[in-house]
């Protein structure tokens, strides 16, 4: 228990806070993580689905993935741990930035405070057009299916379920489909494509950049690293650069290093369980503590 009690201190007298938000955040709500045991990754080569190069191979097999992936997120509600932070996003007490690796959508469906939550892999909700010469992007997309060759995907089967995953996904294409079949440009007629950031692509300047405001405009006392393996750089790359401005580090997870659960870790606490649980128990009382004493 020193732990949580180090961390409310923590957390009290902490000014400046970023939360790193990854897969695990999203696992209540049903929607599969990337890597370990449960991990979407497991059936199919992240090689073959999220690389620019597989769009450029198969676009018609890219979509129908990611059409799935839309399918399991609009199906999705946000759980406690999205509201957690979105309440945390709304306290005037701190000055606090989420960044979020999800494409899923649920922090602002959660009602995050909009100008504090940086999706840095983009959005599953997202087109973007291929042409080079056009700069058309559909934001805030929710239509299904967005062409009708991309209808009714459920014949996938989707071992998923829908209140816990169980056993990994396995996403298999029902169709061969060509670029006829596929979204295009309103603009220029181009196809689009998903408006996630693939792996070798860079990132979006204007979440960095912002991001990179709030790291410099001051120093961030707390991380909290929220379901994430921290595999997948440059996200993983925030955590040390708090912990080597003397920030402290909180990590929200069910799968936690010994050390740190032992408390051998400098100025670092781990809560070992499901966020959509360990989050709001320990947050949302010292928001309203917070809120309740700048009011
Ligand atoms: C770039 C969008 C440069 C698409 C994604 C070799 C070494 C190091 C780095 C590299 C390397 N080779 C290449 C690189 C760079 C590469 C990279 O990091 N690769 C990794 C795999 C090694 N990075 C890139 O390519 C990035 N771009 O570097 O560009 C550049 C610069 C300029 C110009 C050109 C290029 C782009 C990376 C973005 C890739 N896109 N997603 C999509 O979603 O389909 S990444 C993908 O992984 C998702 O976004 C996902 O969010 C992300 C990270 O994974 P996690 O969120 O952490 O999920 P994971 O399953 O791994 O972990 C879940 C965790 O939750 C676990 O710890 C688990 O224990 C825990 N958990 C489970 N259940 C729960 C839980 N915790 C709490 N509660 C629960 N219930
Ligand atoms: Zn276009």
């Amino acid at each position: 228990m020193l732990q949580l009690a180090e961390f409310q201190d923590c957390f009290r007298t902490s000014k400046r806070i970023v939360a790193l938000v990854g897969a695990g955040l999203s696992a209540a709500s049903g929607l599969p993580v990337f890597r370990g045991s449960q991990g979407m990754w497991k059936n199919f080569n992240m090689i073959d689905l999220a690389t620019p190069d597989a769009f450029y191979i198969d676009p018609g097999l890219v979509w129908q993935f990611y059409l799935w992936r839309r399918e399991k997120a609009l199906a999705a509600k946000p759980n406690p741990g999205h509201q957690a932070l979105a309440n945390l996003s709304k306290n005037t007490a701190k000055q606090f930035v989420t960044i979020t690796q999800n494409v899923d959508g649920l922090s602002a469906r959660a009602g995050h405070d909009p100008r504090k939550l940086h999706e840095i892999h983009g959005s599953l909700f997202t087109l973007r057009c291929t042409s080079f010469s056009c700069t058309f992007v559909d934001h805030n997309n929710f239509t299904q299916p967005l062409t009708p060759a991309l209808e009714a995907q459920n014949e996938y089967e989707d071992s998923l379920g829908t209140a816990s995953p169980s056993i990994s996904p396995s996403f298999s294409p029902t169709k061969e489909l060509g670029v006829a079949d596929l979204p295009k440009c309103p603009a220029c007629l181009s196809l689009m494509r998903p408006g996630v950031v693939w792996f070798g692509e860079s990132l979006p300047l204007r979440e960095l950049d912002a991001i990179d405001l709030f790291m410099e405009a001051g120093r961030v006392d707390l991380i909290l690293v929220i379901g994430t393996s921290g595999t997948v750089y440059p996200a993983n790359s925030y955590v040390e650069m708090v912990r080597a401005r003397g920030g402290a580090v909180a990590i929200f997870n069910t799968d936690i290093e010994p050390a740190v659960l032992d408390g051998a870790v400098e100025r670092t606490w781990g809560f070992q369980g499901d966020a959509a649980e360990t989050l709001p128990r320990i947050l949302n009382q010292l928001v309203e503590q917070v809120e309740a004493r700048s009011e």
